[in-house]
């Protein structure tokens, strides 16, 4: 009786140890953070590459790095809004880094667009729009023309409800092994 006792004990501690583990690699899958390197290898440069192409071959999410990588003699980064960017105008610029090795954080969904403010640079290809979606989403981004985010509502409680699905079914799983 009791040394059944104690193995009905270890068997509960055992799958709530499993659930434990399970749950926080489910949350540590879902949310990870890059540095994404402007033009990856040529940086942020006016050499003829199509930041454009490249942007839409990229997924940004929110907590994302951003991060321009030039000579700054050379180059600059304006953040603007969408209307400037199709003029290549700086002239309500949202913000602008100036370092060589800016790092922009990528804090909520929607659209950002950038170009350097060197004359003729922009013009000349470097600018680009990216669409930040929200964390632990897979969703390809919604083409919307204004920048207006959606809130992060979505897909985290959609995750949550998942675990919450598997805690359950643990629960379940501990109660019938009793
Ligand atoms: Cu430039």
């Amino acid at each position: 009786m009791a040394i059944n006792g104690i193995s009905m004990g270890t068997k509960s501690l055992t799958l709530f140890l499993a659930l434990v583990t399970f749950t926080c690699l489910l949350s540590s899958t879902t949310v990870e953070a890059r540095d994404i390197i402007v033009g990856d290898d040529s940086g942020w440069t006016l050499n003829g590459f199509n930041y454009t192409a490249w942007a839409q071959g990229q997924k940004f999410a929110v907590g994302d790095n951003l991060v321009f990588k030039y000579d700054s003699a050379l180059h600059d980064v304006y953040m603007v809004g969408g209307i400037a960017f199709k003029n290549c105008s700086t002239e309500k610029k949202l913000a602008s880094f100036n370092t060589g090795n800016d790092i922009v954080p990528l804090s909520m969904a929607g659209n950002m667009w950038f170009l350097c403010s060197v004359s003729g640079h922009c013009e000349n290809g470097m600018k680009f729009k990216i669409t930040v979606v929200a964390a632990e989403t897979s969703d390809t981004p919604t083409e919307s023309p204004t920048a207006t985010p959606p809130t992060t509502g979505g897909a985290p409680s959609l995750s949550s409800a998942a675990s919450t699905f598997i805690l359950l079914i643990f629960a379940g799983l501990a109660i019938s092994l009793l």
